[in-house]
């Protein structure tokens, strides 16, 4: 006879989400900051606030120790495993070398070593079926992650693009998406397929990674904006950032987006 101690279903269901969150990486902090020749891992606040409005508690992954005699005593399945869902957060650019190509301009260079670990992340949860939004950068990475390639810097590829960023505006900065009929996102907003949305990236994807699915894309000159992949896993990227315009009228509004992630993450069987 099994013994084991059965989890009654009320708890089950009112435990919170946990949400894992990919850092930020800053390998060179400025000297002001104070930590000289240290590695800061990070994350903005704006998304953990939105993922916990939501009833879900988030939770950073700093990356896993590699290299040097020692074995890691953690791997990513453990880590994977503790978590209900994955948000790979924006931040610095891909490296080229991550989808075979070499940088065009120094400065775009990317960070490498988060792509690694994003990536291995990214697979690890895709095997364990946990769900994946992928914001910006996030975006970018489950692209490559499938195989897909970037444009290192779309005013460079594509002169006659609107601008998809600009440093003095930030996230003040917008342009329209026109959503594809018959989408997840299309049903997610009741069939309206024109919004706004914020826009602070300059790379973006080139072609697109096996299992793929575009969602969303940039009218005026066709830059991919949202892709969903094929298949049990969810998974899901936003070119734009939902999480600064959680509540912001007249933009895109975020809630559906993390609800129906949040509930793909909820269909989980508990660990
Ligand atoms: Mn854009």
């Amino acid at each position: 006879m099994d013994e084991r101690p059965v989890t009654p279903p009320s708890i089950r269901k009112t435990r919170p989400l946990r949400i894992g969150l990919s850092p930020r990486i800053l390998h060179h902090p400025p000297a002001e900051l104070g930590f000289r020749n240290k590695t800061l891992q990070y994350l903005e606040q704006t998304i953990a606030h939105w993922i916990m409005r939501h009833h879900a508690l988030a939770f950073m992954l700093p990356t896993l120790e590699t290299g040097g005699t020692e074995r890691a005593s953690v791997g990513m399945s453990d880590y994977v495993s503790e978590i209900d869902g994955l948000v790979l957060q924006g931040g610095a650019d891909m490296s080229p070398s991550s989808y075979g190509e070499i940088p065009l301009r120094l400065e775009w260079s990317g960070d490498r070593m988060r792509d690694l670990y994003e990536i291995d992340l990214f697979r690890e949860c895709v095997l364990q079926g946990k769900p994946v939004l992928g914001l910006c950068r996030g975006l970018q990475l489950i692209n490559v992650a499938m195989g897909g390639s970037l444009h290192q810097d779309i005013a460079t590829d594509y002169p006659h693009a609107i601008p998809h960023v600009d440093p003095d505006l930030y996230d003040q900065h917008r342009h329209p998406i026109h959503i594809e009929m018959d989408s997840n996102l299309a049903r997610l907003y009741g069939g309206k397929v024109d919004h706004l949305v914020s826009s602070i990236h300059h790379q973006a994807i080139k072609r697109l990674g096996e299992d793929l699915v575009v969602e969303a894309t940039s009218p005026s000159d066709g830059i991919i904006e949202a892709i969903r992949m094929r298949g049990e896993c969810y998974v899901t990227g936003f070119q734009w950032h939902p999480e600064f315009h959680a509540d912001t009228p007249g933009l895109l509004n975020s809630s559906p987006i993390l609800e129906d992630f949040l509930s793909a993450a909820r269909r989980q069987p508990p660990p």
